[in-house]
């Protein structure tokens, strides 16, 4: 009953409960004073995070063995409410600070977890930045917990992270009702200050992403806002192995062997799986985790798989005559063509090499990972001849693809040595030398091409018409590339090579447009334009030299006024703003004449551009692959409008 929590209270002095106030205060201020510090940033993604904050606590709890069960709900008001069915945080007052664990955890900066003492099960310190509940809380305008522990129901709230009032006995809890911990927060709309709008595809990413890297727990997440009802479940008995379903499922490619290969081991405390297929593409997808925790930027456990996959392959192709004895040793990248592999690695002492978490650097788990892969690999070939004959197929075509690449990129050099001007016919170069100053625009049909031609500034201004079939480079090798009537005008234009021959500092135009029609077809040419670059000029798009531009759809005409729309809403302004007027409904860049389209797509004064950038650095290979294949409008993902809406009143 509420005596013994009154009683525990009252046998702290008041000495003691002060100064542990106050250094909790201080804690917690420091972390309003800097929220990007304990966050990240107090954008979007701070605000997402929270979320990822709270829930990493419940699956800590799942894997501690206690909880099977969490539930995200967005509701109506953009608050957030995590509920898990977990033992519930313990209610029992600490004897250091004298206050309740529970209020410990939601008022002590790094205090997560930290109670539970040696024997609290197997923990696994999430988040990205590893700092927790009080941090949340600190962050919020007010957080609502609630415990359902040994019988009875109990309640605290926090307002900008201080306590709102003693720990409060609820109640007894029904005879037949879970244990569990509730907790509701509303982010401080001060701190984020962008916005205080959850997004459920954000979260829907992040919860999956947890429920296959946590096979069997359940994640449901449920969105009670106004018009947007919906709830989705995520429950992955398979783990990781339904990881790599999903990846292939999603981007609907056909495996190699109907079974995801799973190795799991062990070893002092620390756990590795691996999960990994073969498609029929050519991409490598390799995504590694170090306790819930993307590392975009591999480190120790990557690089054990790696070398062990090489090794295992060659070792067993050597000795089942795979490879015969005049031939070469398959290369790592011959061995992970069309692989998806997933890596998760959890353990105690997680080091990484940057603040951002982005490498792992725990040499152990290098051994660890090196040895699972080659022993039981090697196993599963043994056992698997048909898996192992496809595989080695794969990788064969691979090594021989590599060599056939090496020799058209030998050619392409030998005759860049030798004519290192030639230009493509179709490209008409501008004046200007210095490339920060240069810009092409590569742009599909001859008519546009041509009114572009004429329109231009040709100072600055160089056209590229591209004509032929575009290539889809997701579904062609590097050989398919060099050669191909599409693109090889536009790495003779750009001048910085591609691939392994990439230099930056040859490049000839610091913004590259992609000018396509405004219409399916033209997206579609344009992504496939940008997918070329993302894996082939990867720079271009990071250093932001790449933009996509915007030709107008309507043109509105009323006397001697002239504007031009870039959207159905401007449209509809327009139209409103000068009744009467004519309307010109733009179906292609071909119907523009000259002047049109300097004026309203090429002149720097008044166009409208987007820029396209790798919108998230941490994740931009993958998210890129893996939205590739999606039929969603890919590009949405990528591209930043970094528009100038003109008024053209000529
Ligand atoms: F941290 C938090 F407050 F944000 C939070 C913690 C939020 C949510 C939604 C859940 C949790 C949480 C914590 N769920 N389950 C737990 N478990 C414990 O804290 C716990 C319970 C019992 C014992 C024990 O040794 O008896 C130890 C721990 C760490």
């Amino acid at each position: 009953m509420s005596d013994q929590l009154k009683l525990n209270t009252e046998t702290a002095t008041e000495h003691e409960y002060d100064g542990a106030q106050i250094q909790v205060l201080e804690g917690l201020e420091a972390v309003r004073k800097r929220p990007g510090m304990y966050i990240g940033s107090t954008g979007e993604r701070g605000l997402h995070h929270l979320v990822y904050e709270i829930v990493d606590n419940s699956i800590d709890e799942a894997l501690a063995g206690y909880c099977t069960h969490i539930q995200v709900i967005i509701r109506p008001d953009n608050t957030i409410q995590v509920v898990d069915n977990g033992r519930g945080i313990p209610v029992d007052i600490q004897p250091k600070l004298g206050i309740p664990a529970v209020t410990v955890v939601f008022t002590v900066l790094h205090a997560g977890g930290k109670f539970g003492g040696e024997n609290s099960g197997y923990k696994v310190a999430g988040g990205l930045h590893g700092v927790g509940a009080s941090v949340v809380n600190a962050l919020s305008e007010w957080l609502e917990v609630t415990v359902r522990r040994d019988g009875k129901e109990y309640k605290q709230k926090f307002s900008y992270g201080k306590q709102d009032g003693d720990l409060q006995l609820m109640g007894n809890l029904a005879p037949d009702a879970q244990n569990g911990t509730t907790v509701t927060f509303k982010p401080d709309p001060q701190v984020f200050t962008d916005t205080t709008e959850y997004s459920f595809e954000t979260l829907q990413q992040r919860l999956r992403e947890e429920a296959f890297l946590n096979g069997g727990i359940s994640i449901t997440l449920t969105d009670q806002r106004e018009g947007q009802e919906r709830s989705e479940t995520y429950c992955y008995e398979g783990g990781i192995r339904s990881f790599v379903e999903f990846i292939h499922q999603k981007r609907d490619l056909a495996v190699l062997h109907p079974q995801v290969i799973y190795l799991k081991g062990e070893r002092n405390g620390s756990v590795a799986e691996v999960a990994m297929q073969y498609n029929e593409s050519f991409n490598e997808l390799l995504l590694s985790f170090a306790n819930n925790v993307h590392t975009p930027d591999g480190g120790t456990h990557e690089e054990g798989f790696r070398m062990a996959l090489t090794r295992a392959l060659n070792d067993f192709g050597r000795e089942k005559g795979y490879l015969k004895e005049k031939d070469e040793n398959l290369s790592g990248s011959d061995c992970r063509e069309g692989l998806t592999c997933i890596i998760s690695v959890k353990l105690q002492d997680a080091q990484f090499e940057s603040q951002t978490k982005a490498k792992l650097g725990n040499t152990d788990i290098r051994t660890l990972v090196s040895g699972l892969v080659y022993d039981k690999l090697k196993e599963f070939l043994e056992e698997n001849p048909t898996v192992a004959k496809a595989i080695f197929e794969k990788a064969t075509q691979a090594a021989r693809a590599r060599a056939a690449a090496k020799r058209a990129r030998d050619m392409v050099r030998r005759k860049s040595v030798l004519d290192s001007v030639r230009m493509p016919e179709k490209l008409a170069d501008c004046h200007e030398k210095d490339p920060e100053k240069c810009e092409l625009f590569i742009v599909e049909g001859d008519s546009a091409g041509g009114s572009a031609k004429l329109g231009r500034d040709s100072n600055t201004q160089a056209i590229l018409s591209l004509w032929g079939k575009m290539l889809n480079v997701e579904k062609a090798r590097v050989d398919k590339v060099y050669g191909n009537d599409k693109l090889t005008p536009v790495i003779m234009a750009l001048g910085c090579g591609i691939g392994e021959d990439f230099d930056l500092s040859k490049l000839r135009y610091h913004k590259i447009f992609i000018m396509a029609d405004a219409d399916v077809d033209g997206s579609h040419i344009a992504t496939l334009m940008l997918t070329f670059f993302f894996r082939y000029m990867r720079p271009l798009i990071e250093h932001g030299y790449v933009y996509v531009a915007q030709p107008p759809l309507f043109k509105l005409q009323k006397g001697s006024v002239v504007k031009y729309a870039y959207n159905d809403a401007e449209m509809a302004q327009y139209s409103a703003e000068m009744p009467g007027a004519k309307i010109n409904r733009y179906k292609g860049l071909g119907e523009m004449n000259p002047d049109q389209l300097w004026e309203t797509t090429m002149n720097p004064e008044n166009r409208v551009i987007v820029k396209i950038r790798i919108e998230d650095a941490e994740r931009a290979d993958e998210a890129f692959t893996i939205l590739m294949g999606d039929q969603v409008e890919p590009r949405r993902q990528f591209i930043e409008t970094n528009a100038k809406y003109a008024n053209l009143d000529v």
